[in-house]
């Protein structure tokens, strides 16, 4: 034998998968324990005596859904599944009886353990194939979790466990779903027959699915429905289900702005238009509001913007509500629901990586309830060339997410999947999939001809009568209704539109902003205009931030640190107490804590923010013994706001889209995602293309999130030391003209001094209105002496400075020479200065760039009366970096106040097709030529 195996026991222990949290940390929720009790004795003994039964139950259980009949076209890949032949198994005697207890559920897990239920083969044949080969079919067996394929076959086996469709009212109630969804798009055909409307036609069942998963949400207790979904059905949806004014939505289609003209903004089309009604459902206490998300073109985008907005929205409740253990848990109240597409929902990264959020502490939201209205299609592409794998839901399986497929043909068992997967999430509050079935009658949109590409799948879809038209016929069948109430169900919506389309021309819209949360808040538009409200008081008095930091660094008694970060610790504590010093992280603690002071809460989302890529922040402490985890800033500071320090997974696009989500949500939260390093923002482009930078002319909404973008060329290469900021001057809308454009959609800035990164951080929550902040964040000033700052610049009366002029110069007019610059570069310079004797040269630190700050550059190329060269100096490559955007502003600037003749000259990298290099001795020979360069003479 060899060494050691025989001392490799295996012991399993039973681990939650979360960290501990010493203090209960802000943010960290215990999840609901549930459990499902286990085989009884006599059943596992029974277990094994029908051992060949209970294989054949399981595959039932494990390969029904292979055999189930869910398409309505019969298009997807069906199989004779041998596993389910039961004489595989020995079984071949359909009047042989067998004791089922334990193998098949007749009643519910646990009740009478011991009494044996005897049944026929061929009942047991019959009732497992009604329930696992019908019009759903189900995949759960691929659960780890015990509990969850017991409740699950116990559920679904033992008959009525769910209601579903009973009364007439219910069919009756479907049927109006139906009929009318089918008789707007009809309307919107006749009479807007050049508009996509991405007809739900073919796929009419969704329409009654929502309206299910409403009724049991609101039932349960759900108070709110945070909605992401694409084009699919989507006017069908708002204007049937969410309560969307039809005439608002003919108003906009006949040319006008859904919101109105004088706000001056850019709007967006028929397709992204959203709606928050409240839902009162009969018999239910309380009513449910639904909140339909704003959404832009970029497929599947918005669900991780959902997710973040639903668990933010959570925590708000979490923090008024009880705060009793056991009183209320992520999900009670709010639910996210994401439509899909199939071919998006299989396609797009950011459902692996929104999946791969669900279950972590930070950023649960209690189980999503994911709807796909699979119409076997994306655009032209069918699914056998969309897909790798059978379904289109296979992805959920990363996170072992149960799946249900239904057949669209049959809107009753579409109310009963949708009825179970909410079960399922309410129980587990984890995520579920509904694999919705259908068809699309026309093509991607209806100016599209589908029989270019795929024209047998539609010689098929053509010879189908519509799924309304089936369901109408089948309720008039059974007698549940007349032709005559089905026509006037058609009939009545029909002119109701007809009603609504007379009405659209004395349509006034609406701005849908600045309510509840947001109710106090100001419309950037006009509230920017004063310079108190767009650049507040942020100073912040001494004592108070001395509380602030010597809580930041608070190590409980029974706490053992790790003996590197006591040094950390001390030198804060020294920093503070002698008001001088004090570095980045330390601004950014007091910025933290001093808001907390103030009622906001903040929550700093990314790679390993706890610790700081660069271990600059420990603002969470690990126990060195036990692993637990505290942060200072909650368990020592006295404060009614929290921080979540949000540590991700290794993704951007989903965790900034979640971010973004959470900046949606509240105003009185300072909401923060980090890149590791700089460039990383570029997994998330989508976010920031079509949210960040756009959503508050698109859609009116505001937001406050805040990105730290470590950025600046220290030798590490091409990827790691560029946050591109060319790329946010390109967004942002800054006038190109020397006026100064207060309103920008965003606010880029490349902060040298911890003071003003500070003033930032705080002025991000201390102005009336919400703008994002993009910050060119730093690594090597994290701990350069030169960049420290006193606590006399962060106290009352201080503010950010746009412009930073130089602190050296003692008489003005002896500087012949002004060098601009944003960011680090600075403290080489002042070396490079000192080292030449350079007093001629003055530094002026431009440290906002997007708004440029044309006055106060204005006033400082105005102060140095003798100044006749100006320069820009950047080491970011010449077609990188702020140049670009700079160049024509500052030229103008400079010309203005000193003549048409002056010119500006760059100085720095030449154009390069990357950031930097990665042969170290180029960087440093590059470097040097860049600080010599705004020395040499022009
Ligand atoms: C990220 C992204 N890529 C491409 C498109 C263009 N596009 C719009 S709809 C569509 C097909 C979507 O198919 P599916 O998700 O199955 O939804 P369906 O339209 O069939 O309901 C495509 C490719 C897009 N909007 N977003």
């Amino acid at each position: 034998m060899r060494a050691g195996i025989r001392s490799a026991r295996c012991v399993y222990r039973r681990s939650s998968g979360t960290r501990n949290y010493h203090d209960h940390s802000y943010g960290f929720r215990h999840s609901r324990q549930v459990d499902q009790p286990d085989y009884s004795a006599t059943q596992l003994a029974n277990r094994t005596a029908n051992a060949p039964l209970l294989r054949y139950v399981d595959s039932l259980r494990t390969h029904g859904h292979r055999a189930a009949r869910i398409d309505p076209l019969d298009i997807l890949q069906r199989e004779e599944v041998a596993a389910l032949d039961p004489s595989r198994y020995g079984l071949v005697d359909g009047h042989q009886k067998y004791d089922v207890n334990g193998i098949l559920w007749t009643k519910p897990v646990g009740v009478n353990p011991e009494a044996p239920v005897e049944w026929a083969l061929a009942d047991i044949v019959s009732h497992l194939r009604s329930v696992y080969v019908g019009r759903i079919a189900y995949e759960y067996m691929h659960s780890p979790s015990k509990t969850e394929r017991l409740w699950f076959s116990n559920m679904l086996e033992s008959a009525d466990a769910v209601s579903g469709v009973k009364t007439a009212e219910g069919r009756e109630r479907i049927h109006r779903l139906l009929a009318e969804s089918e008789t707007f798009d009809q309307f919107m055909q006749t009479k807007f027959p050049n508009v996509k409307r991405y007809a739900l036609e073919g796929g009419e069942s969704m329409i009654p699915a929502m309206d299910a998963l409403f009724r049991v949400a609101s039932q349960a207790g759900v108070e709110h429905i945070i909605l992401g979904m694409a084009h699919r059905g989507r006017l069908n949806l708002l204007t049937g289900l969410l309560e969307y004014p039809a005439r608002a939505l003919f108003d906009k289609l006949k040319g006008n702005s859904e919101v109105p003209e004088e706000l001056g903004v850019s709007a967006d089309i028929i397709n992204h238009l959203y709606a928050s009604p409240t839902l009162q459902y009969e018999g239910h206490a309380r009513p449910i509001k639904v909140s339909m998300l704003p959404n832009p073109s970029h497929l599947e985008a918005i669900n991780a913007v959902a997710l973040g907005k639903t668990r933010a929205k959570q925590f708000a409740l979490l923090k008024t509500l009880s705060q009793e253990p056991g009183d209320c848990f992520p999900g009670d109240k709010v639910m996210c629901l994401q439509l899909h597409g199939d071919a998006s929902f299989t396609g797009q990264g950011i459902i692996m990586e929104g999946l791969g959020l669900s279950n972590l502490p930070h950023y649960t939201v209690g189980g999503s309830i994911h709807l796909v209205v699979n119409n076997s299609i994306g655009y032209t592409t069918p699914g056998s060339n969309a897909r790798s794998s059978l379904y289109c839901s296979d992805i959920g399986k990363m996170i072992n997410a149960p799946v249900l497929h239904v057949n669209g043909d049959h809107p009753e068992d579409v109310a009963r999947a949708v009825e179970i997967a909410f079960k399922y999430r309410n129980h587990f509050r984890k995520d579920i999939i509904i694999d919705l079935i259908v068809y699309r009658r026309w093509g991607h949109n209806e100016l599209d001809e589908p029989a270019f590409t795929q024209p047998l799948m539609y010689e098929k879809i053509r010879a189908r009568r519509s799924v309304p038209a089936l369901y109408e016929n089948q309720l008039i069948e059974d007698k549940t209704i007349t032709a005559s109430t089905a026509s006037s169900v058609r009939e009545a919506y029909k002119t109701l539109l007809t009603n609504e389309l007379a009405a659209a021309d004395g349509y006034t819209p609406r701005a849908p902003m600045l309510q509840g949360q947001w109710s106090g808040l100001a419309w950037p538009k006009d509230s920017v205009k004063e310079e108190k409200s767009r650049n507040p008081d942020t100073g912040v008095e001494n004592a108070k931030l001395v509380e602030v930091g010597k809580a930041s660094v608070t190590v409980p008694e029974s706490f053992e640190i790790h003996p590197r970060l006591s040094r950390h610790v001390g030198n804060r504590l020294k920093a503070l107490e002698a008001g001088q010093k004090l570095d980045w992280a330390t601004a950014e603690a007091l910025a933290f804590g001093s808001l907390m002071q103030d009622g906001y809460d903040v929550r700093i989302s990314g790679q390993d923010v706890g610790r700081g890529t660069f271990s600059q922040r420990h603002a969470m402490l690990v126990d060195q013994k036990s692993e637990t985890v505290t942060v200072p800033l909650n368990a020592a500071l006295k404060s009614e706001g929290r921080i979540e320090l949000a540590n991700s997974s290794l993704s951007e696009y989903a965790v900034l889209g979640f971010e973004y989500g959470v900046s949606w949500e509240r105003p009185n939260i300072l909401p923060i995602w980090e890149a590791q390093f700089g460039d990383f923002f570029n997994g998330a482009q989508i976010i920031i293309d079509t949210f960040i930078s756009s959503s508050e002319t698109k859609w009116l909404k505001q937001s406050g999130l805040v990105l730290l973008l470590p950025h600046g060329l220290d030798g590490a290469g091409a990827e790691h030391s560029s946050s591109r900021l060319e790329r946010w001057l390109q967004l942002s809308n800054d006038a190109q003209s020397v006026e100064e454009n207060v309103n920008v959609n965003m606010h880029v800035v490349f902060p040298t001094t911890p003071a003003q990164y500070f003033h930032l951080l705080r002025r991000q929550m201390k102005r009336p209105f919400r703008k994002p902040l993009i910050v060119a964040a730093p690594k090597a000033l994290l701990r350069l002496p030169a960049a420290t700052s006193s606590l006399a610049e962060m106290a009352p009366g201080t503010t950010f400075s746009p412009v930073l002029d130089d602190p050296h110069v003692s008489n003005k007019a002896s500087a012949t020479r002004l060098v601009f610059l944003s960011g680090k570069l600075y403290y080489d310079l002042v070396k490079e200065r000192t080292a030449r004797s350079a007093s001629s040269v003055a530094l002026i630190r431009v440290e906002e760039l997007s708004p440029f700050p044309v006055s106060a550059l204005r006033s400082i190329v105005q102060s140095y009366e003798n100044a006749t060269e100006f320069v820009w100096v950047q080491e970011e490559p010449k077609n990188q970096g702020a140049w670009s955007h700079v160049q024509d502003r500052l030229r103008t600037l400079v010309k203005e106040v000193k003549g048409d003749e002056k010119e500006l000259v760059f100085r720095g990298r030449k154009e390069d097709a990357v950031p930097a290099p990665g042969v170290s001795k180029h960087y440093q020979a590059q470097q040097k030529a860049v600080i010599a360069g705004a020395f040499e003479e022009l």
